[in-house]
């Protein structure tokens, strides 16, 4: 059966096209640096927000109007799937993601939950079989059902720690079984509400645990993903352990983590931690722990995470000159954690969602591999900090210096020479490329 009869598979047709379902600048086989568009960005659809979710929010009920609605239960875990890799396939699309909730009903126990997970994956690796796109990661929703009221690995409850890594086992398992290039960990109920009734330490230090032992099952069963955290620091909880990449990361220094796990840096979290999304992937990428990338964007006029698809080029352009200097993502990519808005509820509206989406990370890619190849930031960069090349500079970076030294330079010290930081020129100069390189 076809979901998306009218809708045929979406080809790149140039800047200057008019035809709304076709990519005006993701031209997948356009040779950017020494990749083509497709094996640098690395999109993957989403599929909580593109086929599971129903367009509520907090104050009102689902307003999506989807071909597989008439379906319930397992029928409709059938129809989805069916309907997914017709959507991808349009799309043209190399990676999705999923949540296991997402992808399959949850069963009066875990027996039954584990069931039909295990019917779904095994239809899904038919069609997988048939398609050119792949798994970029899976991931347990440990957050949604009652049960996880108080946390998941960091509840106060040791039964729930149990359920919580009896789905993230099976979550592995499934990783392994279709070929997951990551496997992700969103701490949606990692945190606290208060201090008041929390043991802060034995909650970390059991998360902690939670993860060695994902580490080592994944290990056991010879999966090989890299796992990823994925920083928010609220919403659901007031305070989440991983607030954020430098958080996480202090996080598994902490318990010995560093070396199994990198970052999946997601753009609305970044806002929604008072950071730029370009400050997440920075911290990431110089402390080697760039992994993946939840492309999105925020509100900043809401303030909650409304996961809106990303069409911000200034933004996407920033990000993408991250990504070129950390030598591309490797494993991850750029899913589309992003839905289309409540009003936008017609099944076309997610065609568009990604189209625009998909254009708007391609811009990026040109415009900072452009700027990459021109050395714009980096020479601006270079000659900054050129005074730690030379003299009491070269000696503080080789650690050549101590205080005495230090204070004996300063004491002689004429006059400080400052340099403007050119920060106008430099806005400017990335406005121009902008413009002059966005469809070349
Ligand atoms: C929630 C969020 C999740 C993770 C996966 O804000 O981003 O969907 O990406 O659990
Ligand atoms: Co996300």
């Amino acid at each position: 059966m076809s979901y998306f009869n009218n809708i045929d598979k979406i080809k790149f047709e140039g800047s200057k096209s008019t035809n709304p379902y076709a990519f005006k600048f993701y031209n997948p086989e356009q040779k950017i640096g020494n990749q083509t568009m497709e094996e640098y960005l690395r999109f993957g659809v989403a599929y909580w927000h593109t086929l599971t979710m129903d367009g509520s929010d907090p104050f009102g009920a689902g307003t999506m109007v989807r071909p597989w609605d008439k379906f319930s239960g397992m029928d409709l875990a059938k129809a989805r799937l069916e309907a997914s890799f017709e959507f991808f396939e349009k799309l043209n699309v190399p990676f999705f993601c999923f949540h296991d909730v997402d992808i399959a009903p949850e069963g009066s126990n875990l027996r039954e939950t584990n069931q039909n997970l295990d019917t779904i994956v095994g239809l899904m690796k038919d069609y997988m079989k048939d398609s050119n796109t792949k798994l970029l990661w899976n991931t347990a929703n440990n957050f949604t059902h009652p049960r996880f009221v108080h946390g998941a690995a960091s509840s106060n409850e040791a039964d729930v720690f149990a359920y919580s890594a009896a789905k993230v086992k099976k979550g592995l398992e499934i990783g392994k079984e279709l070929g997951a290039e990551n496997y992700v960990f969103w701490g949606g109920r990692e945190g606290y509400e208060t201090l008041l009734n929390t043991d802060m330490k034995l909650e970390m230090d059991n998360l902690g645990r939670f993860f060695h032992m994902a580490v080592d099952y994944a290990k056991e069963i010879g999966f090989d993903a890299q796992f990823l955290i994925e920083p928010k620091p609220k919403e659901p909880t007031t305070h989440q352990y991983d607030f954020d990449v430098a958080t996480g990361h202090a996080f598994l220094q902490n318990y010995g983590l560093q070396d199994h796990f990198k970052f999946n840096i997601e753009a609305n979290h970044a806002t929604l931690a008072g950071h730029t999304f370009e400050h997440e992937l920075r911290y990431a990428r110089v402390n080697n722990m760039l992994g993946s990338v939840d492309a999105n964007q925020g509100d900043p006029l809401l303030g909650w995470d409304t996961d809106e698809f990303p069409a911000d080029l200034y933004s996407a352009t920033l990000a993408m000159y991250e990504v070129i200097k950390n030598g591309g993502l490797g494993r991850g990519g750029l899913n589309f954690d992003a839905k289309v808005r409540r009003g936008s509820f017609e099944p076309e509206d997610l065609f568009h969602a990604h189209i625009s989406g998909m254009d708007t990370f391609a811009i990026g890619l040109k415009v900072a591999q452009k700027l990459y190849d021109d050395k714009v930031l980096e020479d601006i960069i270079d000659n900054r900090y050129k005074s730690f090349t030379e003299g009491v500079g070269l000696d503080i970076v080789s650690g050549k210096t101590d205080f005495h030294k230090l204070e004996n330079h300063a004491l002689n010290l004429q006059q400080i020479k400052h340099q403007s930081g050119r920060l106008e020129k430099i806005k400017a100069t990335i406005n121009q490329y902008l413009i002059t390189y966005a469809a070349e």
